[in-house]
């Protein structure tokens, strides 16, 4: 069976401090993530995992980079707003704004055979690996130049030279998909992982404690992160989870694999933790359940026009004021010294321009041809005898992106 040669007796520890939990802690640390989470945070707690190795190895430049990635990240989405509005696309548009730490602070740690998928909010991940601009705006606008050739739309953006396996829109179905990356990579003896975004709604899908078990059973690289920005549609996390913020990711302690939590607003912290992972998976071949707070500013997709009616004006405001990456990563480096007030204006103002061209582009592209209606939907269809039942598109001498 291809399960047995991968098993092996796990050499992991259960749980963030190896201890099994006790029947109240996930409550109480909630409440304490929460309390910490909201908090206005002073420059000392911002910096509180500036000195982590892989924070300290970052030079300004590295540092600068970070923050012109989270904001071509947001420009590129207003840009696709408004030409949403302007109704030069159809579908849905499921915006990241607000969220850019997490795909940058993760992304950005990705090695030669490290892997990503995610779900239908997936703009920003796209970004974060290095597509273009102009791909994805004309993925968006349905264009023949887009990263899926304009059949996709922006719930299914794919790279796999990059290593970026989409873009999914059944909730909680990258998660068995990821886990089979990991379990590719260990049965091909490479030292790599794959990180798996899902939701705090995705969290209570079958599919993903399937994985889950299959993931500490067999000891593979994978690291799933939970990016819990408070809603599952118009469903907040409080109703929809039996433990509130931080207690998500907990859950892993029932599979013997290793969790943490992270304030979504503080790039530091999220790489901090996110390497941590990353080392696990690649020195110990061990899973890793990361859960990251943070908050969608628009609604659920363009259709959730009314997302006030689930959550105040406040709320979001508050997040705006107090806990947006991008003004917190600002605050960070200009303690720092190394981005000017006028720098980052600047910095706005090209990824502003550049998601205006990627506008254009998209616009003067054409749409597919309508000799290309059937063709990428299958894939043994279109590469006939590239796959046999012993999965030989990824278990070939040589790996589909290689
Ligand atoms: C299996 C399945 N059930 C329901 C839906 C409808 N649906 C789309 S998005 C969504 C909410 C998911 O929320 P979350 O996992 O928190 O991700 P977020 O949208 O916040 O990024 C739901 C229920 C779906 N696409 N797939
Ligand atoms: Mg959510």
């Amino acid at each position: 069976m291809a399960g047995k040669s991968a098993a092996k007796k796990s050499s992991g520890s259960a749980g963030r401090k190896g201890a099994p939990a006790k029947k109240s802690a996930p409550a109480k640390k909630a409440a304490a993530e929460k309390k910490a989470a909201s908090a206005d945070k002073s420059p000392a707690e911002l910096r509180r995992y500036a000195d982590a190795p892989v924070n300290k190895a970052m030079s300004k430049s590295d540092k600068r980079k970070a923050f012109v990635d989270m904001v071509r990240i947001r420009k590129f989405e207003q840009a696709a707003l408004q030409s949403y509005q302007k109704g030069k696309m159809g579908g849905f548009l499921h915006l990241y704004i607000g969220q850019e730490a997490t795909a940058i602070g993760t992304c950005a740690l990705l090695g030669d055979h490290d892997h990503i998928i995610t779900a239908y909010r997936d703009h920003g991940h796209a970004l974060a690996v290095g597509m273009t601009m102009n791909e994805c705006m004309a993925e968006l606008f349905g264009k023949y130049t887009g990263c899926s050739k304009g059949k996709g739309g922006s719930m299914h953006f794919f790279a796999p030279e990059k290593r970026y396996w989409g873009g999914h829109g059944i909730v909680g179905g990258q998660t068995p998909l990821g886990l089979g990356i990991a379990y590719a990579l260990k049965y091909k003896g490479l030292q790599g992982c794959c990180i798996c975004f899902l939701g705090d709604g995705a969290v209570n899908q079958g599919p993903f404690h399937e994985s889950l078990n299959l993931a500490g059973l067999w000891d593979l690289p994978m690291i799933y992160v939970i990016e819990n920005n408070r809603y599952s549609m118009g469903t907040s996390q409080d109703r929809s989870s039996v433990y509130p913020e931080g207690g998500l990711a907990q859950r892993a302690e029932a599979y013997r694999i290793d969790w943490d939590t992270a304030h979504g607003e503080n790039l530091y912290e999220v790489r901090a933790k996110t390497a941590q992972a990353i080392e696990r998976a690649h020195k110990k071949s061990r899973p890793t359940v990361l859960e990251i707070a943070t908050y969608r500013y628009y609604g659920h997709s363009i259709a959730d026009a009314n997302h006030q009616k689930y959550r105040t004006k406040e709320e979001i405001l508050e997040y705006q004021r107090n806990r947006d990456p991008i003004m917190v990563w600002q605050r960070i480096l200009k303690e720092e010294g190394v981005l000017t007030e006028d720098e980052a204006k600047e910095i706005e103002t090209e990824a502003r321009n550049e998601a205006k061209d990627a506008i254009r582009f998209a616009d003067e592209s054409p749409f597919p041809p309508e000799s290309e209606i059937l063709t990428d939907v299958y894939h043994s269809v279109d590469n006939p005898g590239s796959h046999t039942n012993q999965g030989k598109i990824f278990f070939n001498d040589r790996l589909p992106w290689e």
